[in-house]
């Protein structure tokens, strides 16, 4: 006889918790515990808790290979969820389970480490987006440099099959978490590449650029802020993101309107707009000269990284200029946000020579960290590498950039806006032109319906045809004519505008160009494209101060000087150079009312106002884009 018949005949169902109602196996087919068959995995998965200074146990998870001994580990930290980061699927294989981005690993024999920074998925303690170094920002005694310190110790003193050391790689957030371990690097962590890192949120990375607040992170801080685990973007009850926006006025309007008002994250942007002590406290291109590292690091970013376009360059840079350039590298790839590890053989319309991001991980990172985590033969690292789009090939440099205002071989050289529409390297008699920037039709950065969820979309709009902006009354266009010789920049060009606006506050937008030919034979559906090669919001009341905003007197001639993204670009005969001016780049970039008020997050409908902004040509005011030409001037 059966127990539950037994049970039945004894008259005691009914008394029975309901657990032990089910706990007959022949009406329960879940096992209490099932230990996975793995005997055909190459690797184990070891998901361990380790413990930090404070005590808060941080969730990891490493995928070590089978039979491995002395094998380096590469550890990577993040708020993107440890468990999927590590295993993209179950399979018996390495290979498969690794991310494309890590598969340069796999012949290694690499221990591969991914760990859920603090308050996110498995592990536990308070998530701070982006937590400050310890100090007036956060008085704890933990922030991500101690929390990547206290991991590499547990990690080299408890994976008997490790040799004791570690390199770090990540992007983005994870770029950011690499970027906080350098400040008081363990001393097993020989080598790092942080990628397309967060390095300063308010200068030009994901937050603000130049004080343009950047709209799509209202969606950021939804979904990373909202639970633990996977959030989810906020819901839309208009498809296109430029009415929506527009309808909702200011970025404090669509935050009430969607809820926003409860994230702490939210309100740490409404109260910071200005470039002050938050920003400055956690700006990392100044502390890692401050706190600087002797491991040896490969920054690497995108031409077109629609997100983190400073922190690589911008440390590499600075850690240049203090004198550490002998263990800090960069390499900048033709790429989009992150797509250093991903397919880099298209982005938008562009195709480049092959898989650039491949090239870049297999022949340089990869030889990188063998060398400093298996002692591998020292691999030809150039000082700087980057794509150039125009030339179609990766170009080495042993010293970077080729033309700047000070230190380089060649100086700065001025491209002159004026005489009409033309652009010009000579100086053009004094002029001006002017265009009414209306705050209620704001320039579009991609032709509408814009929506932020569109990924494919985001993800290559740096290299969108600007056609479609050029002939817009509240556009100004100036262009060269067709070249006769190839123009060659290598460096960071700049911006150098005098303007006027009628009224009181003002954004500029300034996007520098490559104009392809009428009919291009080898490509016919790209002939006349204008393609985007560095391009940059500032907006008008920090002109004299980031901390400090002022208005700006009307109808006087104001001095805007703001560097653009970093280019590497041949402008091939029969191209032309293009320079676009505009007031807004909506609705990525939130309206300037033109109106000055305390907080333009706050801005009143009544604020948003018209306006005339005149440009300024030649004499003494001579606006010009300073380039960083390699050789003469065509
Ligand atoms: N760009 C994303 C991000 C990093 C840091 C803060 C906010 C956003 C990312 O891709 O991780």
């Amino acid at each position: 006889m059966s127990r539950k018949l037994m049970i039945v005949g004894a008259g005691i169902l009914f008394a029975l918790p309901a657990w032990a109602q089910i706990s007959d196996p022949d009406l329960n087919d879940i096992p209490a515990k099932i230990v996975p068959e793995q005997s055909r995995y190459d690797y184990e998965k070891r998901v361990v808790e380790i413990p930090m200074r404070d005590g808060v146990k941080l969730h990891t998870v490493l995928i070590i290979p089978k039979g491995a001994h002395n094998a380096p580990m590469v550890l990577t930290r993040t708020p993107y969820h440890a468990d999927k980061r590590a295993q993209a699927e179950e399979t018996p294989y390495r290979a498969v389970a690794l991310a494309r981005s890590d598969q340069w690993m796999t012949d290694e024999g690499y221990i591969r480490v991914f760990q859920d920074v603090r308050g996110k998925y498995g592990s536990e303690g308070d998530f701070v987006m982006t937590r400050p170094v310890r100090g007036p920002l956060n008085p704890t005694n933990t922030d991500e440099t101690t929390d990547a310190w206290d991991t590499i110790d547990w990690l080299v003193k408890n994976v008997p099959e490790s040799n004791g050391r570690v390199g770090m790689v990540g992007s983005s957030y994870e770029g950011f978490t690499v970027v906080m371990a350098l400040l008081d690097p363990h001393p097993a962590l020989k080598v790092a590449a942080p990628e397309s890192p967060m390095v300063d949120g308010w200068m030009g990375d994901d937050w603000f650029h130049y004080g343009a607040y950047r709209q799509n992170n209202l969606d950021y801080i939804t979904s990373e802020s909202s639970v633990r685990g996977d959030g989810k973007p906020v819901p839309r009850d208009i498809y296109d993101d430029y009415e929506g926006y527009l309808r909702a006025g200011s970025v404090s309007g669509w935050a009430k309107l969607h809820g926003l008002e409860q994230y702490p994250y939210y309100q740490r942007a409404l109260k910071h707009t200005a470039y002050d002590d938050f920003w400055q406290g956690q700006a990392l291109d100044k502390l890692v000269v401050q706190h600087a590292s002797s491991v040896p690091t490969m920054w690497e970013q995108g031409l077109f990284d629609q997100e983190d376009m400073w922190g690589a360059v911008h440390s590499w840079r600075a850690l240049k200029a203090a004198g550490h350039e002998d263990n800090n590298y960069l390499v900048i790839g033709p790429w989009r946000h992150s797509g250093a590890n991903y397919d880099g053989t298209t982005l938008g319309e562009l195709k480049f020579d092959g898989d650039t991001a491949l090239q870049w991980r297999r022949d340089v990172l990869k030889p990188f960290f063998d060398h400093y985590l298996k002692d591998a033969p020292k691999p030809e690292t150039p000082r700087a590498m980057i794509y150039n789009v125009g030339a179609n090939h990766w170009e080495r440099f042993a010293d970077w950039p080729l033309a700047c205002d000070t230190g380089c071989a060649a100086p700065m050289t001025p491209l002159y806006l004026g005489g009409g529409t033309k652009l010009s390297f000579e100086k053009p008699a004094a002029g001006s032109q002017s265009y009414v920037a209306d705050p209620a039709k704001p320039v579009p950065y991609l032709p509408r319906p814009v929506r932020f969820s569109d990924t494919p979309r985001w993800q290559s709009w740096l290299t969108t045809d600007q056609r479609p902006f050029a002939n817009r009354t509240d556009v100004l266009t100036f262009v060269t004519d067709a070249l006769t010789s190839e123009v060659r920049i290598s460096g960071v060009p700049s911006v150098d505008l005098f303007a006027a606006t009628t009224g009181t506050d003002a954004d500029w937008v300034v996007k520098l160009i490559d104009v392809y030919p009428d009919m291009l034979p080898e490509r016919p559906e790209m002939s006349g494209y204008e393609l985007p090669i560095g391009m940059d919001i500032f907006r008008g009341r920090y002109r004299d101060s980031f901390s400090n905003p002022t208005a700006i007197p009307a109808g006087k001639v104001q001095r805007y000087r703001f560097t653009l993204p970093p280019a590497n670009h041949v402008f091939k005969p029969g191209h032309r150079i293009m320079v676009q001016i505009q007031s807004s780049w909506f609705p990525l970039y939130d309206r300037n009312p033109q109106t000055f008020v305390k907080s333009i997050f706050l801005a009143q409908p009544q604020d948003y106002k018209a306006a005339t902004q005149t440009v300024y040509e030649g004499g003494s005011q001579a606006s010009a884009i300073w380039l960083p030409l390699v050789g003469a001037k065509p």
